[in-house]
């Protein structure tokens, strides 16, 4: 059986099962202006991952592999949006406030967008998610069934927040998690590194992280 090279062991590869998830890597994000900024981060940090990350879709579209990616969004009319979410911390524009890209994090707006050097080519599936994780109030399981997939490779942001709830939710339903290490990034470093930690700790408890390299050269021969 084919293998990635990850940790804390070996990443068991079917090819027949397996899929990309690109989580979030959306302008509110990664640019000025967006949701990411409005809260005080360094977003400039998230940018330096997009030829990583899309050297990695790369690679799965050239395997014939599925991708699918998401987008944290909600309704025009935020029916979607609970008040213990748009009203947390002391944000310099809320979600769904009108910003310099468009209303924050509102599906169809400019900065909700997925960036330009990732957008999804036709065939690929998007999941339009409310929550952190993406597959609350999604139709992400419907989608990973109808296509018999079981095993999903996690690139995007942020990695302690939007992947690893996505990765934790996941394992938890049965699919084999793998996090590319190189294509994944937070605000934080240090949350970054811990997120890791925890996700392969205890014998792979949430999932495995391996390096992209590793990734692309056991699907190369898929
Ligand atoms: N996509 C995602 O991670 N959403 C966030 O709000 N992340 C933060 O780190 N804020």
């Amino acid at each position: 059986m084919a293998e990635i090279s990850a940790q804390p062991f070996s990443f068991p590869f079917r090819k027949q099962e397996i899929a990309l998830v690109v989580i979030d890597m959306q302008r509110d994000f990664a640019e000025p202006g967006g949701f990411g900024a409005s809260l005080g981060n360094d977003v400039g940090r998230i940018t330096k991952i997009v030829p990583e990350v899309k050297r990695l879709i790369q690679g799965f579209r050239d395997a014939g592999l599925p991708v699918i990616h998401t987008m944290e969004c909600h309704r025009p009319d935020l029916s979607d949006l609970p008040p213990a979410k748009r009203n947390r911390g002391k944000p310099s524009l809320r979600i769904g406030d009108e910003g310099p890209m468009g209303r924050i994090l509102i599906a169809g707006e400019p900065g909700t967008a997925i960036l330009p050097e990732l957008a999804p080519i036709e065939g690929e599936v998007v999941i339009e998610k409310p929550g952190k994780g993406a597959f609350y109030a999604t139709e992400l399981s419907d989608v990973l069934k109808e296509k018999s997939i079981k095993q999903l490779v996690f690139a995007g942001v942020t990695t302690e927040v939007c992947v690893q709830t996505t990765m934790r939710e996941a394992n938890d339903r049965g699919y084999e998690c793998l996090l590319c290490v190189q294509a994944t990034e937070s605000y934080f470093p240090e949350f970054k590194e811990a997120a890791f930690a925890m996700i392969r700790a205890q014998g792979a408890i949430v999932g495995w992280t391996a390096d992209i390299d590793d990734i692309l050269e056991t699907i190369s021969h898929a």
